[in-house]
């Protein structure tokens, strides 16, 4: 714990565990039935989304697909999909990301331009081929071979916000304004054991042409394993790729701890490695193949808000801050 003051540590984790101990649980794991746990407030209609499809036959992969879908196809969600904000040259890039907890495999796109739906694209990564990832052109065309329709993403707004920044002589380049932030990172169980991770972004807005964030990296910003349970994350991508979130939670969780502490844990691993990350934009979202869940965020002015949808009920609600 070099570099903390060890008595704010101490104090902050004891309103983390006040305020853990609040977390909604499912009553009994074995009876929560399916559950969806996603990121930030357009979080709760790709829950109920995703519900709905598991519920009509659907799959788990389709529900999280479908669900994941929602904010992909809404203009207002600025940072997901059709509408979100573009990179520093006026292009919109799509990462996504889908894990299969039976399979143990993903399937990703990154840099995907055109298309509204990297979510689903990535599906097909998953489904359809022995890759796990395919990347900017390699991605776009295999999109059209499986007849998705290119489009342009921008948005009145988006463009608007574009000009606005791009006009702003002191403007920030290859950072983020909190406003800017937000991605889909959902994590979900059938309640019967079986998990799965997706999450889709436009990624940081006003980005360096190329860069991928650690959305569309399996371990990064997925990670399903049925034998223990999914995690997704959702922030600062290029902090949170050097701890690859999801897996170390998911590993986490293999050794014994809840899907809360797991979250936790990843976050202290965080600032013991470096103090500074203290100041990080991280969140993270966690379920176990019995459908308990874990959320936290680093810092209270980056807190994480999430859905939930458990036994029938939509909610939001916020996620616990190490700071
Ligand atoms: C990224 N992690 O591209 C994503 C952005 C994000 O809240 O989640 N913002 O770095």
């Amino acid at each position: 714990m070099d570099g903390i003051d060890r008595r704010d540590f101490m104090k902050s984790m004891a309103g983390v565990a006040a305020l853990a101990a609040m977390e909604p649980k499912p009553a009994s794991a074995a009876e929560a039935g399916p559950v969806f746990l996603s990121t930030w407030v357009h979080g709760k209609p790709a829950n109920e989304r995703a519900a709905e499809v598991l519920k009509s036959g659907g799959s788990l992969l389709d529900a999280v697909e479908k669900g994941i879908n929602v904010p992909e196809n809404d203009p207002n969600v600025m940072s997901v999909g059709y509408g979100g904000l573009p990179n520093e040259e006026g292009e919109v890039e799509l990462d996504a990301a889908i894990m299969d907890g039976t399979r143990h495999h993903a399937g990703a796109v990154c840099s995907l331009r055109r298309i509204k739906n990297p979510i689903s694209v990535a599906r097909l990564v998953l489904d359809r081929t022995r890759h796990t990832t395919l990347a900017g052109e390699g991605a776009f065309r295999f999109a059209l071979k499986m007849g998705f329709e290119p489009q342009l993403l921008l948005t009145p707004e988006s463009l608007k916000r574009y000009m606005e920044w791009k006009s702003n002589p002191k403007r920030t380049a290859y950072w983020v304004t909190p406003e800017s932030h937000d991605t889909i990172g959902m994590v979900a169980t059938d309640g019967k054991g079986h998990v799965v991770s997706g999450c889709s972004t436009s990624g940081l807005a006003w980005k360096i042409p190329g860069r991928v964030g650690d959305s569309p990296l399996v371990g990064c910003g997925v990670y399903a394993d049925d034998n223990v349970g999914a995690a997704s994350a959702t922030g600062d991508g290029d902090l949170m790729t050097n701890y690859c979130t999801s897996v170390s939670i998911v590993h986490y969780m293999a050794g014994g701890m809840s899907p809360q502490d797991a979250c936790l844990e990843l976050l202290k691993h965080m600032v013991q490695t470096d103090p500074k990350n203290k100041d990080g934009e991280c969140c993270v979202i966690a379920i176990n193949n019995r459908g308990e869940i874990g959320t936290a965020s680093m810092k209270s002015t980056y807190r994480l808000k999430y859905a939930l949808w458990m036994n029938g009920e939509s909610k939001l609600l916020d996620a616990v801050a190490l700071y």
